[in-house]
Parts: C-alpha cells; structure tokens; sequence
C-alpha cells in the first residue's frame, strides 16, 4: 500500500483526490484530515481547475473518523469531539460546498459515517451498485456530523432522515438513487468511465455559469421565493456578460459545439 493518505491526479481541466488508507476502509485519521484539506484548498486555488472528483482506493470509499483513534479506557477521559469537528470536518465540508466548480463523489463502496456525509455534499454523487451509505453515528452513541443532520431530511426528506440517522441501517446505491439521494448508480466497472465522462464535460464547460448555478441552489435553501428571482435576475446578469454566454449562443446558432473558455481556465 502507498503510504500517503490522499493521492491526487492532475488531469486536463479537474483534478482527482484519492483517499488513501484501505486497509481502515478510507476512515480518517489526523493525517488524512490535514492531506485531504490541503488537496481540496489547492483545487480551489488552481484556476485551471473546473471540477473535483473524490474517490476511495480498495473496496471503500470511505468509513468516516478512525476509530482506532478514539478508545478511552474505561474510566479514562472522553475525548472533546467538538474539537475535531470544529477543527477539522467543518472547514472540510464548508470548503467542498463553497468550491467554485462542480464536485464528483465516485462512490466506489461502502460510505459510512462522515464518509457518507462527505458523498452526499457533492454536488453529484455516482455510486457503484455495491456500495452501501451508512449513517453509522448512531450506532456507537453519536449524532450524524459533517452536513449530515442538514442534507439529510432535504435529500432524502424527513422520514427517511429521520429513519436512517437513527437506525445507522445500510442503504444500498440503488435505493439511495431511487429516492433521489444520488445522481445514480452504475455497474460496478462502469463507474470510473462514467465519472471521468462527466468531469470532462465539466472541465471543458461554461465555469463561470457553473459556479452562478451552485450559488443559486444554494442560496435557495434560506431564500423566500421573491428573494430568490432577484437573485436570478442579479446572477443571470453575470452569466449574460460572459464570454461563454457569447459563445454558446454563437454555437447555437452556427449549429457546432460550443468552445468555451471558463475565467476559471486563465
Ligand atoms: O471522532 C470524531 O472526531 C467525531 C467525528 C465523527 C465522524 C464519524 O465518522 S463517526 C462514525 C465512524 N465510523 C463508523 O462508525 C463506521 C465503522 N465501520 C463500520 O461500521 C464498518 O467497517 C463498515 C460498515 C463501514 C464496513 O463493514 P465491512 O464488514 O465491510 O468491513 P470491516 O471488516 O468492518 O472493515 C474493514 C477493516 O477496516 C477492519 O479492519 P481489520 O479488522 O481488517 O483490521 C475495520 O476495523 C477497519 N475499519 C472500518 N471502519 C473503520 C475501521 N477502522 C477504524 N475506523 C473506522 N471507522
């Protein structure tokens, strides 16, 4: 096994962060947290960059905080879990949902605990039919963290939130799509081929627009109906003066394939 925690790829257009320590099914510990956000922040920084994609190396794609590091012996002082989290899952999970260009999770088997969470606060998320997302927390006295409790009751809606958190009971790919968890789940060996299709389209697409349609959809989660049309107003107003606006619309017209550029690409 390689022994860094994250591998990352630089291919044309988007990047692919790995994470890395199989044998404890892709479960963080300290060094994984900090490779893993370093990773992500150089993303961000790299402008050439137009979409993520986050998998997990062997049979996981990932099992949430290492437990390993957290037995107390009995009588032996709790950890301060808060302290992590704050430290570490929080500016992860902020930083992924504010990037500025698409997120994949390639969920490539069993996602459980901040593992599943991670996942689910991609923008898209394809899973290999084989792989199961489990809210785990309850299962050893804790409560679902990094987004969970947030994307949850929205993804999945209010009883099944409630059901999952509170049993930790495994749902399979296929129903996690079927309730519109996911974006979908592929066969096992077709989901490599089919998330590199989509970052690919991402990495050669309209960037800017991307970034004005994730503000968007975010912003709509607080924003009242008549807050959210302004906002549309304000933001198409940036898409419009583009020049990949300009461009697909040339495209259009002339009948070929848009060739955008994306400020993101430089
Ligand atoms: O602590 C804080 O800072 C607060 C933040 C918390 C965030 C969290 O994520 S809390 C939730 C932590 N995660 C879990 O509770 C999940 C624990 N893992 C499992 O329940 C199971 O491993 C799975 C259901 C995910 C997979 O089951 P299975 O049967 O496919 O695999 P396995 O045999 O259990 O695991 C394979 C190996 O990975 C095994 O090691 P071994 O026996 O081969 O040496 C197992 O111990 C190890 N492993 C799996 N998950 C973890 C782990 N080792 C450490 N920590 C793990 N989370």
């Amino acid at each position: 096994m390689d022994d860094t925690p994250i591998l990352v790829e630089l291919r044309e257009g988007y990047r692919v962060i790995t994470l890395n320590r199989p044998d404890r099914l892709n479960s963080f510990n300290e060094a994984q947290h900090k490779a893993f956000f370093a990773a992500v922040a150089d993303a961000e920084a790299d402008a050439a960059c137009g979409a993520l994609v986050i998998t997990g190396a062997g049979r996981g794609f990932c099992a949430g905080q290492d437990l390993s590091d957290r037995v107390t012996p009995e009588g032996g002082e709790p950890p301060n879990l808060s302290v992590t989290i704050e430290t570490y899952y929080n500016p992860l999970l902020k930083k992924l949902r504010a990037l500025p260009f698409p997120t994949i999770a390639a969920v490539n088997g069993v996602a459980a605990g901040a593992g599943a969470n991670i996942a689910l606060a991609c923008d898209i998320v394809i899973a290999a039919k084989s792989a199961k997302f489990i809210q785990a927390f309850a299962k050893i006295g804790l409560i679902p963290d990094s987004g969970g409790t947030w994307s949850l009751p929205r993804l999945a809606g209010a009883a099944r939130a409630r059901a999952l958190a509170l049993t930790g009971d495994p749902l399979t790919a296929e129903t996690a799509a079927d309730w519109g968890m996911i974006w979908k789940a592929v066969d096992d060996d077709a989901l490599m081929a089919e998330v590199t299709a989509l970052a690919e389209r991402f990495a050669a697409g309209p960037t800017v627009g991307y970034d004005l349609i994730k503000q968007a959809l975010d912003a709509s989660e607080t924003n009242d109906f008549a807050t959210q049309l302004d906002l549309e107003r304000d933001l198409q107003g940036k898409a419009g003066r583009t020049p990949d606006y300009a461009e697909g619309v040339r495209a259009f017209m002339e009948k070929r394939p848009p060739n955008f550029v994306g400020r993101r690409k430089g």
